[in-house]
């Protein structure tokens, strides 16, 4: 350990965090140390997790990595100049090369041109106590292959996982604990005994909660993290003290326990254990005769149907960490309920089921008609995605976006959109039915900003033979700004080919008119919640004019969306609103139905 010191003090190329990360990984002791028995079931769990041959949880130093744990290769270490990870331990996200063959870094890499001969590497660090790398976990396989946003967060929370286990502290903690109280686990076994719960227990009877100790980090920074540590376990002593309703527990990051607790107390069943949880968790820590107030969040499901294996044990407390970072900090207590829950579990079965869908051509569109104000005629239609699971039912197309983003084929989404959409305008051009009117789609901003997003456009109005001027874009007003230069240009690009833009759902997000002229939009489409106002409030009117004038000043012209009612539509109108969409007029329909329309060329009644 001391030479491992030494080399790092005179290893003049490091630079200063990984010269800190081989300082932790000296203090952390672990090079010299037992294999854990452990890690190798965690490495293990990934391998068949992933569907990857190698699995390698390496420790880098100066010059070597060695492998801690692995699944597939039998050597213990290898040269740091040919590491992989030597690149992955520096790198905050996970580090993934898709094909090492086509990466100038690594194309001639002994471990790629010879064995175990690597084409695929995605490595996630691991951390010691402190926060500094000392380690990787990796993923590899000798087929090229890429991780959705969904897998890297998964080999991101395993590697934090083995970051709890790896860092002295926290295993004392476990250790400690799983000898005096049963029920403080350490991550692995938390899962394979959860499955066994959920096998035995009645999982109506059971609900999972996440508890984050919102001030740890703070802790950690102003007091250290011994003194965080202290913390932590006087939270567990609490957790023993004062919930008596908890089966098992473990630490799943830093800041973070994970539980499974009987739902109602034995004594009195209608008190619930996870309230009863809450409330203890706002009594102060005592640290050192000290009062701590940790900000406690507690996140919790009110029930465990429909979960029967720890895979989807994990999967709960993955979802329900993104889910958590939808509630606002001074939200203490935050429910699951059994909808959500179900949502959830849903959530996973249709999104196995998403590229099927897509491959069958079970995603379909209908179309709801946008109406000429002055004329009350049919000036277009906005496309609407639809899909009915054949279990679940109908599906919102926001969820189906963004379990296309998850699965990492949002760009398969919008090929499969713009082929769907162009081919039915093109037949309605066709058949003569449509005239000067445009569709409309719905992209996000994301896909919007893709370098593959005017290609594809390019590429199936040819393929349909349909000009740009009969299609329009919605994008949601949300996101813009994250990548507004490339939006901006790829705008640019598809309008040279006649296509339009409007914003979509205007007025929802908060910096709207800071950045609206710099999106060549030309029309505005305000938000249902303004129109929706129009009935009661007074100024809601006063808004809406000032909208409109402003859009009208640069040129744009305007949707009013979501009109239930005449007398919106009346006001509306009066206020010199250019176009209308709404129940009123009518709701989305399928294509028969607005072949009719366009046949007769309806005409709507404002009343
Ligand atoms: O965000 P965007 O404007 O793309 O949303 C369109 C959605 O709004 C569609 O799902 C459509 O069914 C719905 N919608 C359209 N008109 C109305 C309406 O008048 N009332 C309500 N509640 N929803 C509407
Ligand atoms: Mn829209």
């Amino acid at each position: 350990m001391g030479n491992l010191l030494e080399q790092v003090q005179c290893s003049q190329y490091l630079d200063t965090d990984e010269k800190n990360s081989l300082a932790a990984l000296s203090r952390s002791e672990l090079l010299d140390g037992d294999p854990a028995p452990l890690i190798d079931q965690l490495t293990a769990f990934a391998a068949e997790l992933f569907n990857v041959p190698i699995v390698l949880f390496s420790l880098l130093d100066a010059h070597r990595q060695w492998l801690k744990s692995r699944v597939g290769p039998d050597v213990e270490e290898s040269l740091r100049e040919y590491s992989f990870c030597a690149h992955a331990i520096v790198c905050d996200d996970v580090f993934e090369i898709p094909d090492a063959r086509c990466d100038t870094r690594f194309a001639n890499n002994p471990l790629v041109t010879g064995r175990p001969h690597i084409r695929f590497y995605a490595g996630a660090q691991v951390k010691a106590d402190d926060h500094q790398a000392l380690g990787v976990l990796c993923l590899i396989d000798t087929t090229p292959r890429s991780l959705t946003s969904l897998e890297k967060n998964r080999l991101t929370q395993l590697a934090d996982i083995i970051s709890t286990i790896v860092s002295p502290v926290a295993v004392r903690t476990v250790l400690r604990s799983e000898k005096e109280n049963q029920f403080m686990l350490s991550p692995f076994n938390f899962f394979t005994r959860a499955s066994r719960l959920l096998a035995e227990e009645c999982r109506k009877s059971l609900g999972l909660g996440v508890v984050k100790l919102r001030s740890l980090v703070q802790l950690r920074n102003t007091r250290g993290f011994t003194f965080s540590e202290r913390v932590c376990d006087e939270m567990v002593n609490a957790l023993r003290r004062l919930s008596p309703g908890i089966v098992i527990a473990t630490r799943i990051g830093f800041d973070r326990f994970c539980l499974i607790a009987k739902q109602y107390d034995r004594v009195d069943e209608t008190t619930l254990n996870m309230e009863k949880l809450e409330n203890a968790l706002h009594v102060p820590l005592q640290v050192d005769g000290e009062d701590i107030d940790v900000q406690a969040q507690l996140l919790w499901t009110t029930s465990l149907e429909g979960l029967d294996n720890s895979q989807q044990v994990m999967n709960l407390i993955a979802e329900l960490q993104t889910f958590s970072k939808q509630f606002s900090p001074n939200q203490r207590l935050v429910t699951c309920s059994n909808a959500l829950l179900n949502e959830i579990i849903c959530q996973e079965q249709f999104r196995n089921a998403l590229p099927h869908a897509l491959k069958a051509k079970h995603i379909y569109f209908e179309f709801q008609p946008k109406i000429d104000a002055k004329t009350l005629k049919i000036a277009g239609f906005e496309a609407l995605m639809r899909w009915r699971h054949p279990t679940l039912g109908p599906v919102a197309p926001n969820k189906i976006v963004s379990a296309c983003e998850d699965l990492g084929i949002e760009q398969q989404l919008v090929s499969y959109t713009l082929d769907w959409v162009f081919r039915q305008t093109a037949t309605w051009r066709r058949n003569n039915l449509l005239g000067s009117r445009t569709v409309s789609i719905n992209m996000s901003a994301k896909d919007l900003s893709s370098p593959l997003f005017t290609g594809t456009l390019k590429r199936l109005l040819a393929t349909h033979e349909l000009p740009g001027h009969y299609i329009e874009i919605e994008l949601l007003e949300d996101g813009i700004v994250d990548n507004l230069a490339r939006c901006v240009a790829n705008m640019l690009e598809s309008k040279k080919l006649g296509v339009v833009f409007s914003i979509d759902d205007f007025g929802t997000g908060f910096s709207s008119l800071s950045y609206l002229h710099q999106i060549p939009a030309d029309i505005l489409k305000i938000d249902k919640s303004f129109i929706d106002r129009l009935d009661q409030q007074k100024d809601s009117a006063a808004l809406i004019t000032a909208i409109i004038s402003l859009a009208h000043a640069s040129g744009m012209h305007l949707v009013a969306e979501g009109i239930e009612t005449p007398t919106q539509a009346q006001t509306l109108r009066a206020l010199n609103c250019d176009y209308f969409q709404g129940f009123h007029f009518q709701r989305p329909i399928p294509v028969a139905q607005v072949n009719a329309l366009l046949e007769k060329d309806a005409t709507y009644r404002l009343s």
